[in-house]
């Protein structure tokens, strides 16, 4: 059966898609304001030239205004995708590429509206045993790197056998032991100290926004603050705490000077998928353990987590782009989506060339088919239809609040009050569901099946496609496992 294909009336498309493709400040739609785009990626193992083209062929246009790269610095060699978490020095030089690589991927990425974010491994050095070479050349012993770091730089806690941290309890040990072999910087030394922001400031100079602190939970607060401190005014700080349940050091003590990973986002929200339903859906209101709102980064997963807890994963299909989607539309912290490749094998990095740099293609935009990747396929998370819609939706949301939810059966949705409305289907039934809304009557393209309408070249969508909106009441037809959602400047003529 042919699919019609509607087109919005939209008065200068072209110069609509422009406006909402600014990165930036906010910007206006004819009479109405949409948010400034507030949404990060994070780019696993992706090669800096890739990074570049994605800036300006994926992330740009879709509205993303952030990506966070995998760390930048001189690793330990092989090809596992953790080589890059075991630093040999601060050159810029990886199997992600060069330095002249990534300072034209900063630059060709801000001019497609999107900052770059570092992750920077600042806890520790590498976790060998031997001695060793690093990728750019540098030799390294466990606790010796020439020019850098010798072995009074480090910490040698002394109080496990082997100077493992082994009880996450002490406060003692998470911070000044090792995590897993990994040898352990004294980042209460001023010359270590000095060391530390020496690089970071070199990645500013590279053109960088901010940086992912890796392992902060493992570092003193302090040392993190005295570190950053020193970094111009703006720079974003993101801190990697791991809320861990009964533990002494607490995402909390990272918010004076920066965003912090909020770990309970997600634990919160994936249960409720996997059963079907959604019991808590607006996670209490008051988002018991989460740093505040303007401070908490959160994600449906990252590469640790779609590795280690049961959450949900690019392998979900429906139900991933669904908890992104859930995320996306919240009014709670800022969202970053994951993307990285599949995999069978937690260790498998990503595909290298006969050199051992990682290749990769860029991602073309279109829907998921997670059934048909192979393990070194990218999942292209970000360019996927749903995700790109849920970008739009974000921005005509922009700040209205989150109104209750309705459910029926297992279907729950909401509105952004007067701006946009979302309804998803967790369970395994066909399910009906009507929310609640105040925008105007009329048949609205559906964001999540058909893209974003306003910032597309040809706006528009299939009769299929389409959610009607009449008396106050958004009606919504939702077959197990779908996403569907809609917003003020998707109607119709
Ligand atoms: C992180 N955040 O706190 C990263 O997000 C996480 O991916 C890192 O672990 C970790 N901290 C250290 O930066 C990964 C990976 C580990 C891997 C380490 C170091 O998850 O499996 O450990 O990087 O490369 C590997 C081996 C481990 C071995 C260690 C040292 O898996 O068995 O320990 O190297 O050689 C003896
Ligand atoms: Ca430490």
């Amino acid at each position: 059966m042919p699919r019609p294909i509607r087109r919005l009336a939209l008065a200068a498309a072209g110069a609509l898609a422009a406006s909402l493709a600014l990165g930036g400040c906010s910007a206006t739609i004819g009479t109405v304001e949409v948010g400034p785009p507030d949404v990060g990626v994070q780019l696993f193992q992706l090669p800096w030239t890739t990074v570049a083209q994605e800036c300006e062929q994926n992330l740009g246009p879709a509205g993303f205004a952030w990506v966070l790269v995998s760390p930048a610095q001189e690793s330990v060699t092989g090809d596992e995708w953790w080589t890059s978490y075991q630093p040999v020095s601060y050159r810029v030089e990886s199997r992600l590429g060069t330095r002249a690589e990534f300072a034209d991927m900063t630059a060709r990425c801000r001019e497609a509206g999107v900052a770059v974010i570092a992750d920077a491994v600042v806890n520790h050095m590498t976790g060998q045993d031997a001695a060793g070479t690093g990728w750019a050349g540098s030799a390294y012993d466990h606790y010796s790197y020439p020019g850098l770091y010798a072995p009074e730089d480090f910490h040698h806690c002394g109080l496990t056998p082997n100077d493992d941290i082994a009880d996450y309890g002490s406060r003692e040990q998470v911070q000044t032991c090792e995590l897993v072999n990994l040898a352990d910087l004294d980042t209460s030394s001023p010359a270590v100290r000095e060391r530390i922001g020496a690089y970071l400031d070199d990645l500013l100079s590279l053109g960088v926004a901010g940086v992912r602190i890796d392992a902060a939970k493992h570092i003193a607060a302090a040392d993190v603050a005295a570190i950053v401190g020193g970094l111009p005014a703006g720079t974003r700080i993101l801190s990697e705490v791991i809320r861990g349940g009964g533990e002494p050091v607490q995402p909390e003590e990272y918010t004076s000077f920066g965003e912090v990973f909020e770990f309970t986002y997600a634990r919160d929200l994936a249960p409720q998928l996997r059963a079907g339903v959604l019991t808590d859906p607006d996670l209490s209101g008051e988002r018991p353990l989460h740093v505040p709102s303007d401070r908490a980064v959160v994600f449906v997963d990252n590469h640790d987590t779609e590795r280690g807890e049961a959450g949900v994963t690019y392998r979900d299909g429906d139900l991933y782009a669904m908890a992104n989607a859930l995320m996306l539309a919240d009014d709670f912290g800022t969202p970053v989506v994951y993307s990285g490749y599949a995999f069978t094998d937690r260790d498998a990095g990503a595909p290298v060339d006969a050199d051992g740099r990682v290749v990769a293609p860029v991602c073309a935009a279109g829907d998921a088919e997670v059934s048909a990747l192979a393990d070194g396929d990218r999942t292209c998370v970000h360019a996927w239809t749903a995700i790109r819609g849920m970008l739009e939706w974000r921005r005509v949301a922009a700040s209205a609040p989150r109104l209750p939810g309705v459910d029926d059966g297992d279907a729950y949705g909401f509105e952004r009050e007067g701006r946009a409305v979302v309804a998803v289907n967790p369970g395994a039934d066909e399910e009906r569901l009507a929310v609640p809304t105040t925008l105007p009557d009329g048949r609205y393209c559906d964001v999540v099946r058909a893209g974003p309408v306003v910032a597309d070249t040809a706006p528009g969508c299939a009769d299929d496609e389409t959610v009607e909106v009449a008396g106050g009441s958004a009606s919504f037809a939702l077959a197990p496992g779908q996403t569907s959602a809609i917003h003020s400047l998707a109607r119709l003529p």
